[in-house]
């Protein structure tokens, strides 16, 4: 005799699989092939978009899974240089070292994501890691030791930006998961390069600071991956307009296991440790 579950609560005991969350039919992340193209063009272009990832079932899923935590969102209106270090006294404040942007999005963490989210379902996945590890030639991909920083969900209201900056870590994987009406562009300088151990190359830092150098700015499409080299190009996603607030999700591995972000870290982007 079998026993009758009502249909509701099969559906909710049903395990994600990493074949529900991407769109298989279209990118096989076990495919060499595959990865060699990704892993060229990255190399090429420090940057890859790899569109319609996300079926359409699970975008639907995260954007209703970040809306209902949008007002736990943990704001930071900061400014900081490009290079997110503290400023130097041995240059002016309006020196390319030194000057300010301004950033003002919101963000939630790991422990704020549900459990049975998509968004974890692929974080974890043994698949989707080596197919990234891959790409990104790093020999294991591993979660943050603490309980915030693997997972961030971001939100950029109306008006609300981030500045021009390089990231402190080698690679960022993101997805957008909602795309504002007009603004929310994510802007980039192929090739140039800055950063506090190789060169500052304040030069160039300068020349897009002054917006007289041409940029170039990504197509991503919500349910996009992008795999992205942002200590090596100078980014900057620009300020939404219109209601419709840009959803994007960071999914954030280290190359060693244990690591935990730093504390200061932790307190500037989540407001809590
Ligand atoms: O929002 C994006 O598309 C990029 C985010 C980013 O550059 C960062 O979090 O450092
Ligand atoms: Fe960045």
């Amino acid at each position: 005799m079998s026993v009758q579950i009502p249909t509701d609560k099969r559906a909710a005991t049903k395990a994600v699989t990493l074949a529900d969350v991407i769109n298989t039919d279209r990118w096989n992340l076990s495919d060499a092939d595959v990865q060699m193209r990704c892993k060229a063009q990255l190399d090429q272009q420090g940057v890859i978009v790899l569109p319609n990832f996300l079926r359409k079932k699970t975008l639907q899923a995260l954007q209703q899974e970040a809306l209902a935590r949008q007002s736990d969102a943990y704001y930071t209106n900061a400014t900081h240089n490009v290079y997110l270090s503290p400023n130097d006294d041995a240059f002016s404040p309006e020196h390319p070292r030194n000057r300010q942007v301004n950033s003002s999005k919101g963000c939630i963490t790991t422990d704020q994501i549900p459990e049975h989210s998509p968004l974890k379902t692929l974080y974890y996945s043994e698949p989707f890691k080596r197919f990234l590890c891959q790409v990104l030639g790093e020999q294991a991909l591993h979660e943050y030791a603490d309980d915030l920083s693997s997972i961030n969900v971001h939100y950029a209201s109306h008006g609300q930006e981030l500045g021009w900056h390089f990231d402190n870590s080698s690679f960022a994987i993101t997805l957008l998961i909602q795309k504002p009406q007009a603004g929310g562009t994510f802007e980039y300088v192929e090739h140039l390069h800055g950063n506090a151990s190789d060169a500052w190359n304040f030069e160039g830092v300068e020349s897009v600071l002054d917006g007289s150098q041409a940029v170039k700015s990504l197509n991503m499409i919500p349910g996009s991956l992008v795999l992205f080299r942002g200590k090596n190009a100078m980014h900057r996603v620009t300020p939404t307009v219109g209601e419709t607030t840009r959803l994007l999700a960071v999914l954030a591995y280290n190359s060693e296991p244990g690591i935990a972000l730093s504390e200061s870290a932790r307190q500037t982007f989540y407001g809590r440790l």
